[in-house]
């Protein structure tokens, strides 16, 4: 008999035999903290079991939530640290062999309970792998893996009384299918941004088993797709914790200056909980600021208000204490306030006209290699940025790690987030479409209250094409739907008119974005270097250019002439031109060399030079500065005279 019992947008499936026979079953039900006893006789048995599961479930059952900003400033447990794994490339914990999802699979955490059990799996005897981290650079084994590995983690927790309690993910990359106690808590897509479930009612006090099935099996209709350049590194790439609230509590809020004003501060706070209907207070002590407001029955309260305010910039990255506080809760944050806007051709900071001095960035560690996670890391790659002389980072071509963000926010340093719709992305799919548009969410949700981020990007180097400019479209209005106070950009390509060198910028997307980015290889892919001499720039828009792509490739320390390539005189040499080139283009307004430093790519195999690394880095992943970093300071530090940013 099979009775499928629908709950929570979810179908559960309780298979009894009819063969049954009647017994008498006692158990402590955790969630409930009740003792549970169900006796029953033969057919009988499946009503007592649905009857059951309908009383118990909506009491046990887990919630993926929207996002809880700002958990730094919550009271969290960290779950970083060791975690035991299996690797799965068959996927045999997760489906049986006619290829069916399994009710019993490694997400029960079974042990065998007789002598003669069989179970052919035991997280507690496997191999260990830290979180948070890519599997791929953790054991040699996996560097080119693939596929699912699951994880798990044991824990304790003790439930304090009116408390709520959620996990969070930083990030997980691919697809994350995450279970406590044996109850599925939910399925998250998407490599680079962060989820979190509540788990309130499954927590125990003792021996909980927390385990995630990542999976980074790349597919066609994925974001991003199948091909990439840079490493598909899976696992928990970034922190995993508990975090706790009270009972309601304040979940989300946009505390930024409303656009086109440099006094107003305007956003919203929204609470979660039963008790919604509260009074607000938002307070930034340093600027005399106390203000209340009241949420709706939904616990969603609009605010606005003037402030008078030292604002944030590269100089003088300033940022408040700001408090948010209801009867239940209060939360903390640092925040800075500034404004973005274009005018013409012009990119305007809190109004002045501002040259983005900018660097690509790839979310890979210095020194160690592999998926970059921590402050520590962050500080290391903004700290080589701002040795080149940078304002501005490009956050190529994902979400990077909170830290990153934060980092910039506390260094001055203006950013690029882009989501990684790259390349080939299956235009005409609305699930792919879904996908793209919830990471995006996700990467908003995340950063809005970061004055370092100035733009949301979209997409890179998609091929032109009606389904791409309606895809596209839409993710812009998502985007400026979400958040109206930032710029919004996309790296597009160019072509040559006719046979000449003039370079033209009119991709059809340009209308609908605040800022163009272009990406190009004049001395690298297209021609030598001194082709950039004889490349002139014209483009359909009259909008702001950042040349958001260029670049060449050297291992440091590769020596020869400068028109011999891989070495580090020809990549200086490209620079070289580039500069030149760049300084004749009029709308020009930022530049973002490829890249600040080498990166893992599997498209790059060339033995004894890449090694499966992209070697365009004005630094090495070893910190070694090659020739064409003092090419690009020297430009950054001529640029920075006459300009106060
Ligand atoms: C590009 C891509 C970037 C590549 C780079 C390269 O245009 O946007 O992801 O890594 O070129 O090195 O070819």
């Amino acid at each position: 008999m099979l009775f499928l019992i629908r709950f929570g947008g979810r179908a559960w499936a309780a298979k009894t035999s009819s063969k049954d026979e009647g017994s008498a079953k006692c158990r402590k039900d955790s969630n409930r903290r009740n003792r549970v006893c169900v006796r029953t006789s033969g057919n009988m048995k499946s009503l007592v079991l649905l009857i059951f599961l309908l009383a118990v479930i909506p009491y046990a059952r887990a919630q993926q939530i929207e996002l809880i900003a700002n958990t730094d400033g919550r009271k969290v447990v960290s779950l970083d640290g060791q975690w035991k794994t299996i690797i799965d490339p068959y996927e045999s914990g997760y489906y049986d062999y006619r290829y069916q999802p399994s009710t019993n699979g490694y997400f029960k955490d079974a042990k065998p309970k007789t002598k003669s059990d069989l179970i052919e799996y035991d997280f507690d005897t496997s191999a260990s792998l830290n979180v948070p981290g890519d599997w791929n650079t953790q054991e040699e084994r996996l560097l080119f893996y693939e596929g699912t590995i699951w994880y798990k983690k044991a824990f304790d927790y003790q439930r304090k009384e009116n408390a709520r309690l959620f996990i969070y993910f930083g990030a997980a990359n691919y697809i994350a299918d995450v279970y406590l106690n044996g109850q599925k808590l939910g399925r998250h897509e998407g490599g680079f941004t962060p989820f979190n479930f509540e788990i309130t009612n499954l927590v125990r006090d003792a021996n909980n088993s927390l385990i995630v099935k990542v999976d980074n099996k790349r597919r066609r209709d994925a974001v991003p797709t199948l091909i990439t350049d840079w490493w598909n590194y899976g696992g928990l790439t970034r922190e995993v914790k508990l975090v706790e609230t009270p009972a309601t509590f304040v979940q989300d809020y946009f505390i930024q200056l409303q656009k086109g004003s440099r006094q107003r501060i305007s956003g919203w706070v929204k609470l979660n909980g039963a008790k919604l209907d509260q009074k607000i207070t938002v307070r930034i002590p340093e600027a005399k600021i106390s203000k209340s407001f009241t949420a709706d029955a939904k616990g969603y309260a609009e605010i606005s208000f003037n402030a008078d305010l030292t604002l944030w910039s590269p100089d003088n990255p300033k940022l408040y204490e700001v408090s948010i506080e209801v009867e239940t809760d209060r939360i903390q944050d640092q925040i800075g306030f500034r404004t973005i806007e274009t005018r013409g051709s012009e990119i305007l900071l809190n109004g002045q006209p501002i040259f983005l001095r900018g660097v690509c960035i790839h979310e890979e560690a210095p020194f160690r290699g592999g998926r970059a996670y921590s402050r520590e890391d962050a500080r290391i790659l903004l700290g080589w940025a701002k040795e080149l002389g940078s304002n501005f980072v490009r956050l190529a071509h994902y979400p990077h790690n909170e830290s990153m963000i934060r980092e910039a926010d506390r260094l001055g340093i203006m950013v690029w987030s882009e989501i990684p719709v790259y390349w080939t992305i299956l235009w005409e799919n609305p699930a792919t479409l879904e996908n793209a548009r919830n990471q995006l969410t996700e990467m908003i949700a995340r950063d809005r209250n970061r004055a370092a981020i100035i733009i949301w990007s979209m997409a890179n180097e998609t091929p032109l094409g009606d389904a791409r400019l309606s895809f596209l479209k839409k993710l812009i209005e998502h985007a400026r739907t979400m958040d109206n106070s930032r710029l919004i950009s996309a790296a597009m390509e160019r072509h040559y008119v006719d046979n000449t060198t003039t370079q033209m910028i009119d991709d059809p997307l340009g209308e609908y974005v605040d800022v163009f980015g272009c990406n190009e290889y004049v001395g690298w892919y297209d021609g030598l270097p001194e082709k950039a001499d004889r490349v002139e720039w014209t483009m359909k828009y009259q909008k702001p250019l950042i040349m958001s792509e260029f670049g060449a490739e050297a291992p440091y320390g590769h020596h020869g002439d400068s028109l011999t390539r891989w070495t580090e005189e020809y990549q200086q040499n490209v620079y070289q031109h580039q500069v030149s080139m760049l300084k004749r283009i009029p709308f020009l307004r930022g530049t973002c060399p490829w890249i600040l430093m080498d990166f893992r790519s599997p498209r790059r195999p060339l033995s004894g030079i890449q090694d499966f690394h992209n070697r365009k880095g004005l630094i090495s992943d070893r910190g070694e500065k090659k020739k064409a970093f003092y090419v690009m300071q020297s430009y950054y530090r001529e640029l920075q005279k006459g300009s106060q940013n």
